[in-house]
């Protein structure tokens, strides 16, 4: 009993003097003394030859021992957690990571910009529908049944919805719009719109489009030609100059094509305008009749004038961009240089 008790004392002193900072050690030190094959079982099976009047004391000896054991244990066990914490948590003492505030996309920056040009001079923005049906992305703007712009090969058709398509202009907009409204309607539609091309460089099967109206009594041509002109010297500066070609749409009568001077090489012409010195940008025309009546308003009272310009080129010209196709990609490495705010 007594060399029991020796024991127990040689061991306590061991466990009170026990170090580490070692997992592996402390599992050792754990089994050791308090696992099931451990020190602490073996010797409480002594028990069995203790003399009666003894166990009692032994008993509580025992508990002692096995107390110091486990105390011990969990005091190394402590240490180590928050070691472990301090050594990989974070330190809260560094200093933060700078938030990212991220930027608008290139599309939006330059939709911003020509739509904010178009409101101060009177224009509400309105928007539609993507998915469209065939009247009034056709129909209603006097591209008849077999107009070559209604083929599959330019136009996406919802293949469960055949009179369904994605709207190839956002003339869509302009027509709901007249069907809802009275005139005076002063307009822009910003919007993607969609066509089946072949994607390349140059050219996107979903593109962006600005659109404008203005229907009202009494307005001119030369109407037309003054906002354009105001929007062109807000949009790319005092220089600027713009010439008007005749052209054909459908929708407008008489139609034309506005282009302004090459702001990269002043009009001496150079590779983006193709040595022409001019730079095609936008459609225009005074609404056709037709499209009028189409949408009920009586074009014996009302007339207007419409434009179309897509976003994509301008954008590529002011941030000397390349490939269309970098606008949808969605690599953060192309949309982290753009980081205007508005
Ligand atoms: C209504 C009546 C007339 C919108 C117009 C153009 C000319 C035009 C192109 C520019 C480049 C499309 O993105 S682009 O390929 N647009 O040339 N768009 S007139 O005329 C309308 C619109 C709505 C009710």
């Amino acid at each position: 009993m007594d060399a029991i008790l020796a024991q127990i004392e040689a061991h306590k002193e061991e466990i009170r003097t026990f170090e580490t900072t070692d997992p592996e050690l402390l599992e050792a030190f754990r089994i050791r003394f308090l696992g099931t094959k451990g020190i602490v079982k073996a010797l409480m099976g002594e028990m069995k030859n203790v003399p009666a009047d003894r166990r009692r004391d032994f008993g509580q000896v025992m508990n002692a021992f096995k107390e110091t054991a486990e105390a011990r244990y969990a005091t190394l066990k402590e240490v180590m957690t928050v070691a472990d914490a301090g050594s990989t948590g974070p330190d809260a003492t560094l200093p933060g990571d700078p938030l990212s505030v991220g930027g608008r996309h290139p599309i939006t920056l330059m939709r911003n910009r020509i739509v904010s040009i178009f409101r101060r001079m009177g224009f509400a923005v309105a928007e539609g529908p993507e998915i469209e049906d065939d009247w009034h992305n056709f129909t209603a703007l006097n591209l008849g049944e077999d107009h070559p712009a209604r083929d599959m090969q330019d136009t996406f058709y919802l293949s469960r919805r055949p009179d369904m398509l994605l709207r190839t202009h956002t003339s869509n907009v302009q027509i709901r719009e007249m069907q809802r409204n009275k005139p005076p309607i002063r307009i822009v539609c910003p919007g993607r719109v969609y066509r089946n091309e072949t994607v390349s460089a140059r050219s996107h099967c979903f593109f962006h489009q600005v659109e404008g109206l203005y229907i009202d009594e009494g307005v001119s041509f030369a109407d037309l030609k003054q906002t354009l002109y105001s929007f062109v010297k807000e949009m790319f500066g005092e220089d600027v100059r713009v010439r008007f070609r005749p052209s054909y749409f459908p929708f407008t009568e008489p139609s034309a094509e506005m282009d302004i001077s090459c702001m990269l090489c002043k009009g001496e012409g150079c590779a983006v305008c193709k040595r022409t010195g001019w730079l095609e940008i936008l459609g225009c025309g005074m609404v056709h009749p037709q499209v009028l009546s189409n949408c009920g308003i009586d074009p014996e009272k009302y007339n207007g004038y419409a434009f179309g310009m897509g976003i994509e080129r301008p954008a590529m010209l002011k941030y000397g961009i390349t490939d269309i196709r970098l606008f949808s990609e969605n690599d953060v490495r192309f949309l982290r240089q753009f980081t205007a705010a508005t």
